[in-house]
């Protein structure tokens, strides 16, 4: 079983890009949404994200009570096995919080879960970037260095000119990640969630 873990700050498009994902993989066969299990953790009360995910026939799990980047590691390990035992999914897709260090979810899972494939996606807002780096640069740079693949999001809300300011930026922190740049408002190309599941063998 495989599980991708899906990082990046508060509003970068985490959900956005999962929606799109789910129904990727699902395609037009309604029954296989069963082979997928899509894990929402936020911090607080039921979710918007949760609801929509919900109306699109998927099996959402939520995690609410804390982060399972932290306080929740054994949490995250007991929920897991219970999906496995209950669902028997072929992928669960993870939301993390925005304030999530992926870097450590990994490391709960391969430690705990041997049997359990782990991939992991940061989204990163262009429009944001610069904004956020100072203030919020150890998180940005733990959610990056965690990820094999790197979108960089909102880029129909930037210029040329500063995507590549923001692409050069982003890449001081993890160069060899595969990246993409997308605008998860619009279509994703389906070769970006090819590489976010590692079907694909570049590396
Ligand atoms: N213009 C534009 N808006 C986007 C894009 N991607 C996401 N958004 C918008 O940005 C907002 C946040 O997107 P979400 O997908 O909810 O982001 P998130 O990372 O799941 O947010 P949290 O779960 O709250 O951390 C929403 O209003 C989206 O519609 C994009 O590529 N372009
Ligand atoms: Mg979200």
């Amino acid at each position: 079983m495989k599980i991708l873990i899906l990082g990046g700050f508060l509003g970068s498009g985490k959900t956005s890009v999962v929606l799109q994902l789910a129904k990727y993989i699902v395609g037009d066969s309604p029954e296989s949404a069963s082979k997928v299990v899509i894990i929402e953790n936020e911090i607080g009360e039921v979710s918007i994200d949760d609801k929509m995910l919900r109306s699109g026939g998927y099996e959402v799990a939520n995690m609410f009570s804390g982060c399972v980047c932290c306080t929740m590691s054994g949490e995250l390990v007991l929920g897991l096995y219970n999906i496995m035992h209950d669902f028997e999914p072929e992928l669960i897709i993870m939301e993390a919080t925005g304030v999530a260090y992926p870097h450590s979810i990994r490391e709960t899972i391969t430690q705990s879960m041997s049997d359990i494939e782990c991939e992991v996606t940061c989204v990163t807002d262009a429009k944001r970037w610069k904004r956020l780096l100072r203030p919020m640069e150890m998180l940005l740079k733990d959610q990056l260095t965690a990820a094999n693949v790197i979108l960089i999001n909102k880029i129909d809300m930037v210029d040329d000119d500063l995507l590549v300011e923001v692409e050069a930026s982003i890449r001081t922190f993890n160069d060899k990640a595969r990246f993409f740049k997308i605008s998860a408002a619009e279509q994703i190309d389906s070769k970006v969630f090819e590489a976010m599941l590692g079907n694909d063998e570049v590396r």
